[in-house]
């Protein structure tokens, strides 16, 4: 075999797998039949663990054998008992002074069933409340070995690891599908220590310094007097804020652009943002910058689809990453690293390499692949590990070591900080979804929820009563590196590098890295957001900030809010663009995408099963849309055409022209070939039309070529008829692998 076929063989049978997974018939898939549920009158096997699972856990959520037996709780077992383990006989009833009387305080079940009731909620997070969390394993390629002595970096270590994605600004129960920078944290378990690397899907932040970070997010957040809007940031105060301290510029084009409304977790880049300093076994040091490349390519939602989904599924990132990881299309990421030499300037090319509203290009530091991540597991128990697990960027390994950044210094004190309120005391890293993996030997005592239960008598060092332990460690043992860099002797002040004051070049960089459609959309999103702003002096201000980026921008956003558009008050930029920045032009694979189908008992449901197939194959998931649940003919059908909403799906193949269904409101006369149209499904022609205006590939064969007429998209590009079914799939499959039909979309902005 030559290599080229070695590396075919693999792929092709890696595809295979993931399609046996994918396949609607296969237990646990989207849209197979749930296991059966007997009706709740003896004790009984409770339902089988999801697949992912596996057998009922011995460890703790994060893998760790902690050598205590696991303390089973929640319907493991038959008999109800009390958190003391007595069993009881009624958990419906009050103890009363008679079935008509007062109840008596002697209740002991009553008042803790309520107390503990009343006390299950914790503070959510201040900012990244709103998440979503997967287990998962790194593995690591050796190509780091060079630049640091970090053991889960050497060739082949696997790590276990926790990754939790959040939005920033929005509450718990916020939606997914907001306009808002996504947090994207991962704890490696390693064998030196947990490796927190708390990163965002954008590789610049609002601010240059710590000291600021309460101000932004009081800005973001909802109004103080009526608490509104909720996990926007289309109002007021943060255009003010970031009008006003303009290094924030920068950040702020990214979340106008697609970037700032993800199409799923698992098609998102992940950055580390701040400069990090590695160091080698000799002692030598390099300065880097991480970043998550995704498998599956960056791909967005359209504006339109992320406001219909916080309506139609709020939930639709979380759901997106839980279903992808239990049909098996486990979400793969690759741990990159840009390398710059240790200089004393700490810059490169001309970039503060500290400030972390800057990035380095691509193209002038190529981001080189150390490691693979692998999600492959979803929480047991959303509370126990989504909710409790605690990051901190200053838990780093040896080999790993900070930068005098003035961001990261200031999160090197808040994270542990601000579990002490949310997580109830300083023993949070006892919870088992924090519990490291290696061994524990530290002299902290005591606090509150200690699950600890300490041996000896000599907490402190040296003594000479616990045999002198413990002992530091040197190089020879792994011990931490705190690189000796050598701090320059200078007054103290409060004051910024001059190079922070640069606020605008990178902006442009971005702008002008961008394609027509994509300048587009970041035109409309500045439009959108200025234009739910009340006040006039904002709108005008941010305005000035625009004509320091780009006089185009500028005009196009100033004629959406009826404005005039300022002059600039700083020469512009002079960038070469970076076409890494951009999501168009290139193809991605499409596993784990949707297809729905529109089937009706009418339909050729040959050929209807032919393509099902067909798309397992290629390693998507093929969801059946019919008029009414169960099947038809025969067939399984996952959605309905009152479940169905083309959000949900990628691409949308047509094998029928369903006619109205009983359950459907009446269609619109007004509707272009309304002759035709009251005779379709009006969901159906609602689908049809959503998919299109949202870029998507559409295909049809048999009665479903009427529908498009119907809805007047037939012949335009994207759109795929034929007589051949699997053709006609084919040539949608090939269509989604740019992710859009991007000339669907108007590009007025050259
Ligand atoms: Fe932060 C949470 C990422 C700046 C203070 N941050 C938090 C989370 C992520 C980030 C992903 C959620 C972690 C989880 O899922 O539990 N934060 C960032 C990035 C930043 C950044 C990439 C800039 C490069 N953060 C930052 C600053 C401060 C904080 C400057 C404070 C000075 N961040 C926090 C916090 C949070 C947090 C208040 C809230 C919950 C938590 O820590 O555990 O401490």
């Amino acid at each position: 075999r030559t290599p080229a076929k070695a590396v075919k063989d693999v792929v092709e049978a890696a595809a295979g797998k993931v399609a046996d997974a994918l396949s609607p018939d296969a237990p646990g898939a989207p849209g197979s039949a749930p296991p059966t549920v007997d009706e709740p009158t003896t004790p009984h096997d409770p339902l089988p663990p999801k697949k992912e699972h596996g057998a009922p856990e011995t460890r703790t959520p994060t893998g760790a054998e902690t050598g205590v037996p696991p303390i089973a709780k929640g319907q493991q077992g038959a008999y109800l008992t009390t958190a003391n383990g007595a069993r009881l006989r009624d958990t419906d009833h009050s103890l009363k002074a008679g079935p008509r009387g007062p109840v008596l305080l002697q209740d002991h079940h009553l008042r803790e069933k309520i107390t503990h009731f009343d006390h299950e909620r914790i503070p959510e997070r201040v900012v990244h409340a709103r998440g979503a969390g997967a287990h998962g394993v790194f593995t690591s390629y050796g190509t780091a070995e060079a630049v640091t002595r970090a053991d889960f970096l050497k060739k082949g270590r696997e790590t276990p690891v926790f990754v939790r994605f959040s939005t920033v600004l929005g509450s718990r129960g916020s939606a997914d599908t907001v306009r808002d920078t996504r947090g994207f944290a991962t704890k490696f378990y390693t064998a030196e220590g947990t490796f927190d690397l708390v990163a965002n899907n954008i590789p610049v932040f609002f601010i240059q310094d710590a000291i600021k970070f309460p101000d932004v997010i009081h800005a973001g957040k909802p109004h103080p007097d009526r608490e509104i809007p909720q996990a926007q940031s289309a109002h007021d105060t943060f255009w003010d804020f970031v009008s006003l301290h303009t290094e924030a510029q920068h950040h702020t084009m990214w979340n106008m652009s697609d970037r700032g409304i993800p199409r799923s977790y698992r098609t998102m880049e992940g950055f580390g943002v701040h400069t990090f300093r590695l160091v080698d076994d000799a002692g030598a040091t390099t300065l880097v910058k991480f970043h998550w490349k995704p498998k599956l390519g960056v791909h967005s939602l359209t504006w339109e689809e992320a406001q219909l989904l916080g309506g139609v599924d709020p939930d639709f990132h979380r759901r997106d990453l839980y279903d992808a990881i239990e049909a098996g299309a486990y979400p793969e990421w690759e741990l990159g690293i840009q390398v710059f030499p240790d200089t004393p300037e700490e810059t490169f090319a001309g970039i503060d390499l500290l400030d972390p509203t800057k990035i380095v290009p691509e193209e002038l530091a190529p981001v080189q692949a150390v490691g693979r991540l692998t999600l492959n597991r979803t929480p047991r128990n959303f509370f126990a590990e989504t909710e409790q697990v605690a990051f901190h960027v200053g838990h780093l390994p040896p080999g790993i070591d900070v930068t005098n950044d003035p961001l990261l210094q200031g999160r090197l004190f808040s994270y542990v900080d601000t579990q002490l309120t949310r997580l109830g005391g300083p023993n949070f890293t006892q919870i088992p979804i924090n519990r490291p993996h290696a061994p524990v030997n530290d002299m902290l005592r005591d606090g509150f929820h200690q699950h600890a239960v300490h041996a000896g008598v000599a907490p402190y060092r040296p003594n000479s009563l616990d045999g002198g332990n413990p002992f530091p460690a040197g190089d020879a043992e792994n011990a931490f590196v705190d690189v000796p860099v050598t701090v320059a002797e200078a007054p103290k002040v409060r004051a910024a590098p001059a190079s922070f004051d640069d606020h605008y070049s990178q902006a442009r960089l971005f702008w002008q890295s961008m394609s027509p459609v994509e300048r587009e959309h970041i035109v409309r999103a500045y439009t959108f957001e200025l234009g739910k702003c009340y006040h006039q002096a904002i709108r005008e201000r941010q305005l000035r900030c625009l004509a320091n980026i780009d006089p185009v921008l500028c005009r196009e956003v100033a004629t959406g809010l009826g404005l005039p558009a300022p002059e600039p008050t700083v020469p512009l930029a002079d960038v070469t663009p970076s076409p890494a920045l951009s999501q168009v032009g290139r193809e991605w694979p499409v596993d784990g995408r949707m297809v729905g189908i529109v089937v009706a008992p009418d339909a050729d449901l040959q050929n209807v099963d032919q393509v099902r197939r067909a798309v397992t194959s290629a390693g998507m998931v093929p969801l059946l849309i019919g008029p009414h649940g169960g099947e038809v003919d025969g067939l399984p059908v996952q959605r309905t055409f009152a479940t169905a909403r083309s959000v949900e799906f990628d691409a949308v193949l047509l094998a029928t022209a369903p006619p109205p269904a009983p359950d459907a409101l009446p269609a619109r006369d007004a509707k272009a070939g309304a002759a035709e149209a009251t005779a379709v499904d009006p969901r159906v022609l609602l689908l049809v039309d959503e998919a299109w205006r949202h870029a998507k590939a559409i295909g049809a064969w048999g009665g479903g070529v009427g529908v498009l007429q119907a809805a007047g998209v037939s012949g335009t590009p994207g759109v795929v008829t034929g007589d051949d079914a699997g053709e006609v799939f084919a040539a949608v499959r090939d269509l989604m692998a740019a992710h859009r039909v991007w000339e669907r979309f108007p590009a007025s902005v050259g």
